[in-house]
This record gives C-alpha cells, sequence and structure tokens, in this order.
C-alpha cells in the first residue's frame, strides 16, 4: 500500500515513519510530503531512502491514505485536496476535530463511528487522547458525571524548538524561545492561547474532544494544562466523580483489561507512571488509584503517555490499521 506522511520531516511526522515501521504497518511505498523548503531532500525510512516531494506531488503519487502533521492551516488548505482525489486523510491537526461532518477517532474508543464515507478523519489532541484510553471503560461502568484534570505536558508538544529552547537553557546557551518565558526549571501554566472564558485553546480541547471521542455531551470536564521541563510524556492528575459508587479492585481489574491501558498503581514498591518510563511506548499508563475521600463516587487517577506515541503517531497509525483491517484502503 502506498502512503503519505505530510510533514515528514516534522517532531510528529518523524515519529510517524518510526511507528509505522515498527508496527509492519504494509507500505509498499512511502511519500513524503512537507513544505517547498524540504522538496528533494531525503527521509529514510526500513533501510530505503524517499526523496520529499511538494503537497501537489503527493496529491499526484496517489497513495491510498495520508496521514498528515503539518499543522492546522496546511490541513485546512490541503486535505480536501486530498480527499477528492480520493486519498484517505488522518489528520493530527486541531483543524477538522470539532467539525460535525468529521469523525474524531480514538480507536480504542470510537473506531466503530467511521466508515467508507470518511474521507478526512481527525486525529484528536494529545492530552484528551490519553485521558479517554483511561476513562472510558469507567464510564462503561460506573458513568461519568464529571473530570477536573490538571496537566503536567512535556516541551515535545510544541514542536522541536521547545526541545531545543529547553536543552539550550540547560546548558546556559542562548537561543530561539519557543515559549515566552524560560521552561527549565520552571513550570508554565498556559498552553496554547487564552479564548474570552478565560482558559486556553488546549484547555477547551479538552473539555470538547472529550465529549465528542466519548459521544456523551453530559460529561463535564474543567481542565487547567501546564507545560513543565519534560520530554518523555503528559502527566495528568485527573479526579472523576461517577453516577454511581465504585470499588477500587474493581477499577483496578477494568482498567487493567482494557486495551492500551497499563496499570501501575504498586505504591508498597514506589511504584507508579512517570514520563521516564513512558517515554517511546505505545500505551497509555495508569496509577495512584485512590478514592477521594471529600466526596462520594469520586475517584483520583495519575495517567501518563508518550504523546508523540499514543498522542500523536501511534493513534494516527491506529486508525490507519483500523481502515485497513475493514477494507477502507
Ligand atoms: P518543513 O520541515 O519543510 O518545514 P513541526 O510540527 O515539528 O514544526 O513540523 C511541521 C511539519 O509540517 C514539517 O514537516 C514541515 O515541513 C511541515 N510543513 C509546514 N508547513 C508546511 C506547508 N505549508 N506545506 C507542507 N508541509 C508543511
Ligand atoms: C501540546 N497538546 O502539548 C499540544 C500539542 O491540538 O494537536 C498538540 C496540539 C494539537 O502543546
Amino acid at each position: 500500500m502506498k502512503v503519505a506522511v505530510v510533514g515528514a520531516t516534522g517532531l510528529v511526522g518523524t515519529k510517524m515513519l518510526e511507528v509505522l515501521a515498527e508496527r509492519n504497518f504494509p507500505i509498499t511505498e512511502l511519500v513524503p510530503v512537507a513544505s517547498e523548503r524540504s522538496v528533494g531532500k531525503e527521509v529514510s525510512f526500513k533501510g530505503k531512502q524517499y526523496k520529499i516531494v511538494s503537497m501537489a506531488d503527493g496529491i499526484a503519487a496517489k497513495p491510498a491514505v495520508a496521514i498528515f502533521s503539518a499543522g492546522g492551516s496546511t490541513s485546512l488548505e490541503w486535505a480536501p485536496k486530498f480527499a477528492e482525489a480520493g486519498i484517505r486523510v488522518i489528520d493530527n491537526s486541531s483543524a477538522w476535530r470539532m467539525d460535525p461532518t468529521k469523525k474524531l477517532v480514538v480507536p480504542e474508543v470510537n473506531a466503530e463511528v467511521l466508515t467508507q464515507d470518511d474521507f478526512i478523519i481527525a486525529n484528536p489532541n494529545c492530552s484528551t487522547i490519553q485521558m479517554v484510553v483511561a476513562l472510558q471503560p469507567l464510564h462503561k461502568r460506573y458513568g461519568i458525571k464529571r473530570v477536573v484534570v490538571s496537566t503536567y505536558q512535556s516541551v515535545t508538544g510544541t514542536g522541536k524548538k521547545a526541545v531545543d529552547q529547553l536543552f539550550n537553557e540547560r546548558k546556559g546557551v542562548e537561543g530561539e524561545m519557543a515559549y515566552k518565558y524560560q521552561i527549565d526549571l520552571n513550570v508554565i501554566p498556559q498552553i496554547d492561547v487564552f479564548l474570552d472564558n478565560g482558559y486556553t485553546k488546549e484547555e477547551m480541547k479538552m473539555v470538547n474532544e472529550t465529549k465528542k471521542i466519548m459521544q456523551d455531551d453530559s460529561i463535564r470536564v474543567t481542565a487547567t494544562t501546564v507545560r513543565i521541563p519534560v520530554i518523555g510524556g503528559h502527566s495528568e492528575s485527573v479526579n472523576i466523580e461517577f453516577a454511581n459508587d465504585f470499588d477500587l479492585t474493581e477499577v483496578r481489574n477494568i482498567l487493567a483489561a482494557a486495551p492500551g491501558v497499563i496499570v501501575q498503581d504498586d505504591i508498597a514498591n514506589q511504584q507508579y507512571p512517570m514520563p521516564l518510563w513512558a517515554h517511546e511506548k505505545d500505551e497509555v499508563f495508569v496509577g495512584r488509584l485512590r478514592r477521594d475521600e471529600t466526596q462520594d463516587n469520586t475517584l483520583n487517577m495519575w495517567i501518563v503517555s508518550d504523546n508523540l506515541r499514543k498522542g500523536a503517531a501511534t493513534n494516527a497509525v491506529q486508525i490507519a490499521e483500523y481502515l485497513s483491517a475493514k477494507g477502507l484502503l
């Protein structure tokens, strides 16, 4: 199968190539696409070199599927052109996520919404993906009423420039700033721009995307999203109020059996999820499971996942795998 990766030179695009190779996605020919600046340069995939092509040449190559991670405006302009040419687009930007005519998919949660008519499929925001993978199995059993989430997000979510900023600061070297403030030895309670309601765009993505993916508008979510000087993944402290009471052992068992989830919750041995361990893994790690003793039917949980993997590349490749398994590619 011919597969295009649009944004193949970026942090997420590079991870897409790694994940496609590792998971042995049945690619016969890779079509790496990037901006005009990169056309003619090469990327390596499974030991072969491939020349980067332009958007127009990416369409002309007629891949079966194009996985986009080249920013929202590129997606808005180009995804429809790929789709019109009969190429299925899996888009990692926020451009199409809340469009009611487009599906927003986390395969463990709602892959079944996909049909043969879906030509532009949206991949959710990383902090939302890891949260819904852990929430969905609990929602099915106990019914979630409200979620209060605070995040501790890796600089890799911003892109290469932010990773460079962190390491330059650590080395005491001057360089370009991805953030308004120093990130090393600091914590920045702002991810993306502020909206009129005082929340950031990242916070509202967690609110709105969660309801869409879990197909339940009654779930109330409130979020505070925070950037920390870490690279391995995003962490989340999540407080969940259920409609029904739960048993903690059953919660553990449900999560242990849930697809894509690994329970790491052995406090006697100080075992809990950390970005250090989640880095380069495809799963969502959960731990610190305990009752909120201040309120009925309420659970506290800690969730960690590699935002470039399950939060972006792995989720997109899993969508492609699902389409392929359903004969839609
Ligand atoms: P390029 O390297 O040629 O600029 P990141 O999110 O890490 O910044 O990566 C963004 C990715 O999107 C890169 O591969 C970048 O290519 C690509 N990109 C950015 N703008 C465009 C565009 N207008 N058309 C195609 N690809 C683009
Ligand atoms: C971050 N969550 O960590 C962002 C990155 O909507 O896909 C991904 C933004 C998005 O900064």
